[in-house]
């Protein structure tokens, strides 16, 4: 037990030792890491959304492993977000997101907290409950793509 605690405590400590910024050895990479974070996201979300639109049969073990893999994104995915790697082109992050650094961040954890609720939806194996979750993390991506990715 002392031993678990110790683990997680070690856990905690880094994760919150982890400033966003050290991790990219240029600015290219940040954008990169996003936009990568992004493609794989989505590819994982779309397996669900094919599932709740019945375009796949449903499976609830693959429903459990996509959504695993959004919610592990969904986590990390913020720090691909350093200052001064604004996009210019079509798409790309709008300057925005640091001058209203502090409503970019309750976006971000929103969509966090839908697709936490989206991975406890699949886990139950229900596709009547991974359909309005689903609904919900696909708004909070919109909320936020609508207001912070250039036109
Ligand atoms: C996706 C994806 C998005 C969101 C958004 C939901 O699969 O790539 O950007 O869902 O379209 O409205």
């Amino acid at each position: 037990m002392n031993r678990l605690i110790a683990a997680a405590a070690t856990m905690a400590a880094l994760a919150l030792s982890l400033p966003a910024s050290a991790q990219f050895q240029k600015p290219e990479d940040a954008i990169k890491y996003r936009q990568s974070s992004m493609f794989v996201m989505a590819n994982h979300f779309g397996r669900i959304g094919a599932m709740v639109n019945n375009r796949t049969p449903y499976d609830a073990a693959a429903a459990v492993a996509n959504a695993e893999v959004v919610s592990a994104l969904s986590r990390v995915h913020w720090a691909g977000f350093v200052e001064g790697t604004a996009g210019s082109a079509k798409g790309g992050a709008s300057p925005k997101i640091w001058s209203e650094r502090a409503k970019f961040d309750d976006a971000a954890r929103r969509m966090e907290g839908e697709v936490a609720k989206l991975l406890a939806a699949a886990r139950t194996n229900s596709l009547d409950n991974l359909r309005p979750a689903f609904g919900a993390v696909g708004q909070s991506c919109k909320a936020c793509h609508d207001d912070y990715r250039n036109p």
